[in-house]
């Protein structure tokens, strides 16, 4: 087995369907964890939902129902939403059951015994909407001058008993942190806000409410529940059998990235391992903060009417041509933006036209023209170039991009392998040898062959369907389509000692339409 790679997802709010935004980190997180698996790595994948606090007591109220029957309808649509996009996750997690609480209250102890938890008074300001407790100093002042939180959400004044965590305790640990583990929190961006804002110094952290009663039990005190977040964060433990310690917690933790939108880096990679320190638990390798995803520029709401349902997207234009646009078109880590237009461009010329085609093509002479018989062949200089040149970019270009979480460097230097191939199609012009030298042609189509199983190999973790079509129509074993295999130099005559024939290609990257009732961007 491999060594172990722990990757989680944030928990959704199921206060609503998922939107987009949800759909990006649930695909990013697979490309990662399909990415890690093909790299060799015994990978562990967790998502799940966030089911307690007011805001989803709010809602539930709103609707006539209880908080359990919403979270209950809500997460299966999240479940139905991974499970359509193709997220190969191992576990999804809800914060209602009950190992979660049992998990919980174990970490609240532990709190509690090293002399961290004290019951207090709290009165300042909380929004719901972001279920956090701001300074006053962090306000912004709204457009009738009301008070927002700094991510422009409606704050209320608060004021009751609390239990507090001496988070202020943990300032020079974190910052000692952040300097000994420079990975810690990226993109850099991100890292340096988090540093000046625990530079600043911390302020002790209220974490229980007494105002309602949706949440996690304090152990030992009645009439109180664990903050929201408390309770949500323990979910990547939790899923890991925590309390135990054995089996897999002691195997995948701690965690080697929590992959979250720059909203909520605050709660990850200041309160997260302020509170694992706390419990004498190891904090994980890596926070990284993605960026949020806009509807042309805009960020969706329901007052704009611009929220899009990320599943009927999926209809529209296919699950893989949805995630290989999320992963080429956005710079990882920075915000990005999208529209039927722009999924539709990008993958009609990189994904159908450039390397679709390519495959097509080449399958289908090889069929027509060799009876889709694969044999040795003597190679000649511009065959071995460009066999090295598709070799360095799925072999080195884009693993080491993947790695570091750089998705569009990755396919970048993917495409560029594909478009180096298409100028080798028409330089060396194989239907014009079909006629002139039978045998260079079948040299310039295996070459081809060759290329298109370690282009299609790399890719897959981006369009893993897809690519998955491409290595059945071209015979690769299961066991043979990781990275790893991609330096094996006897691959191409052990699939020819197979004697196994191509058939006729059917295509893998289809164009696509754009829908009639797009508006113009
Ligand atoms: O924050 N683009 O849940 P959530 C990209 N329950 N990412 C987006 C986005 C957008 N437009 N909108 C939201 C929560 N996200 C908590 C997490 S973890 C212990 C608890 C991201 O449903 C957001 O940044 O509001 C977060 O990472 C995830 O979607 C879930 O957001």
């Amino acid at each position: 087995m491999g060594e172990p790679f722990y990757i989680t997802t944030a928990i959704s709010y199921p206060n609503g369907k998922p939107h987009i935004g949800h759909a990006y980190e649930a695909i990013a997180a697979d490309v990662i964890a399909r990415f890690q698996r093909a790299m060799g790595r015994d990978v562990r994948f967790q998502t799940g939902t966030d089911e307690h606090g007011l805001k989803m007591m709010q809602k539930a109220r709103d609707l006539g129902i209880t908080p359990k029957q919403l979270s209950d309808e809500m997460s299966s649509h999240f479940i139905a939403m991974c499970d359509e996009l193709n997220v190969s996750y191992d576990v999804f997690l809800r914060t209602t059951e009950d190992r979660h609480h049992a998990a919980s209250q174990e970490l609240w102890r532990r709190l509690e015994a090293n002399g961290d938890l004290y019951l207090d008074r709290y009165e300042g300001w909380y929004s719901v909407r972001d279920e956090a407790f701001y300074d006053e100093s962090e306000l912004v002042a709204g457009e009738r001058g009301e008070k927002l939180s700094p991510q422009g959400t409606p704050v209320e004044w608060t004021v009751e008993e609390s239990w507090f965590f001496r988070l202020s305790k943990y300032t020079e640990p974190l910052l000692q942190l952040y300097n000994g583990q420079p990975q810690f929190i990226q993109p850099d961006g991100r890292r340096n806000e988090v540093m000046r804002f625990v530079e600043g110094g911390l302020r002790d952290l209220s974490v229980s409410r007494t105002s309602f009663d949706w949440g996690v039990k304090v152990p030992g005190s009645d009439g109180h529940v664990m903050y929201v977040w408390v309770d949500a964060l323990t979910n990547y433990l939790t899923g890991l059998g925590f309390p135990d310690e054995n089996g897999d917690f002691a195997r995948y933790w701690p965690a080697n990235l929590h992959l979250i939108g720059k909203d909520i880096v605050r709660f990850h990679a200041v309160y997260w391992p302020a509170i694992l320190m706390s419990a004498g638990l190891a904090v994980p390798a890596q926070v990284f903060g993605h960026g949020f995803l806009l509807n042309r520029g805009q960020k969706e709401s329901k007052s704009l009417g611009n929220v899009t349902d990320p599943l009927e997207l999926a209809e529209r234009f296919g699950v893989d041509p949805l995630r290989y646009f999320l992963m080429r078109e956005v710079a990882f880590g920075q915000d990005g933006s999208y529209s039927p237009e722009a999924i539709v461009t990008r993958c009609n010329a990189e994904l159908a036209n450039s390397y679709g085609n390519l495959v097509q093509r080449v399958l289908s002479m090889i069929f027509k023209n060799m009876h889709g018989e694969l044999e040795a062949f003597p190679s000649i200089a511009a065959d071995d170039a460009l066999l090295a040149m598709v070799f360095a970019a799925c072999r080195e270009e884009l693993p080491c991009a993947f790695a570091e979480l750089n998705f569009s460097g990755g396919i970048d230097a993917w495409m560029r392998a594909v478009f180096a191939c298409n100028a080798y199609v028409d330089e060396q012009a194989p239907w014009t040898l079909r006629k002139t030298d039978p045998d260079r042609m079948k040299a310039v189509l295996l070459t081809l062959f060759m290329a298109i199983r370690d282009l299609t190999i790399a890719i897959s973790p981006v369009v893993p369907s897809s690519a998955a079509k491409v290595l059945d129509q071209i015979g690769i074993p299961l066991e043979e389509r990781g990275f790893p295999a991609l330096t094996d130099a006897d691959w191409f005559m052990a699939r020819v000692a197979t004697g196994e024939k191509l058939g006729q290609p059917t295509p893998a990257f289809p164009r696509l339409e754009l829908p009639e009732d797009a508006t113009a961007a």
